[in-house]
């Protein structure tokens, strides 16, 4: 799978190509990504990527040319991939759309800058319309790097382990357990014995119970949209006639 990443700072990627699950997939021919600078398409003397809004109004707009020139010639080169504009009026991205971007042969992500990019580049350009959550960047280059690392982990090989596939169907619904490492005591605080015990029965239903309850007290909203399975509908009866009990003893 591919990544083309257009942006007039493509600088800010370099260190992001270098690091982590995504320099590994990259050497592990898994993914390939580059960075292109729009100013490259830009066909006046000062390569202006931007310019005054019409109707007024402070801020600049990206202008459309080069943008649409950078988008064709990266889709030449690149046949088969889904163009990504990153911004705040998108859809917001989550990890199903992660899986759903990770089935295609390649993404091309443009990060705009400014107020945004002209209207008309949206409706023959782009096929998704991207947030990743309300609140406002100063560009798209950030937004971009998080759909890059959300989608390159679930490209099978990609993650080098075996855990991706296996995590996978876990992930969008229920929240992780919690986790623990050496020591065993740290400041006075224990790490729960059954996960000492080598028991592996026993330390799975901790865990299960530990990612129920957390989704529960954490993110209720989840666990509210979730098709609960027979052990996870056991595990909230169990703390519901619980804490019925500790409610009723102390009336
Ligand atoms: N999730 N921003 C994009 C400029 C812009 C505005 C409109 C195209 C259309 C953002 C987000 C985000 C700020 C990136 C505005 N480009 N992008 N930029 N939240 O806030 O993705």
């Amino acid at each position: 799978m591919f990544f083309t990443v257009l942006t007039i700072f493509p600088e800010m990627f370099d260190l992001f190509w270098n690091h982590g699950i995504v320099r590994r997939a990259i050497e592990h021919k898994k993914i390939l990504a580059s960075a292109v600078n729009i100013r490259d398409y830009a066909a006046d003397r000062h390569q202006a990527t931007d310019d005054r809004p019409y109707g007024g109004g402070s801020g600049m707009v990206m202008k459309p040319e080069p943008l649409a020139a950078a988008i064709r010639d990266a889709a030449r080169m690149r046949s088969g991939a889904k163009t990504v504009l990153m911004t705040p009026q998108g859809r917001v991205f989550n990890q199903k759309m992660a899986r759903e971007l990770a089935s295609s042969d390649g993404l091309i992500l443009v990060c705009g800058r400014y107020e945004g990019v002209d209207e008309r580049i949206c409706h023959d350009l782009i096929d998704y319309e991207i947030s990743i959550g309300d609140y406002v960047l100063t560009g798209g280059e950030l937004a971009g790097m998080v759909i890059i690392d959300a989608v390159s982990r679930l490209i099978p090989g990609a993650l080098g382990g075996e855990d991706a596939a296996e995590k996978d169907s876990f992930s969008d619904d229920l929240l992780e357990h919690a986790h623990y490492t050496r020591p065993v005591i740290f400041e006075g605080q224990e790490v729960p014995e059954v996960l000492l015990s080598g028991h592996h029965q026993q330390i799975d239903d901790w865990r299960l119970e530990s990612s129920v309850m957390r989704t529960l007290l954490k993110r209720p909203d989840l666990l509210q949209k979730k098709d609960l399975t027979r052990p996870e509908r056991e595990i909230l009866e169990k703390w519901r006639r619980e804490i019925e009990y500790i409610l009723q003893v102390q009336k």
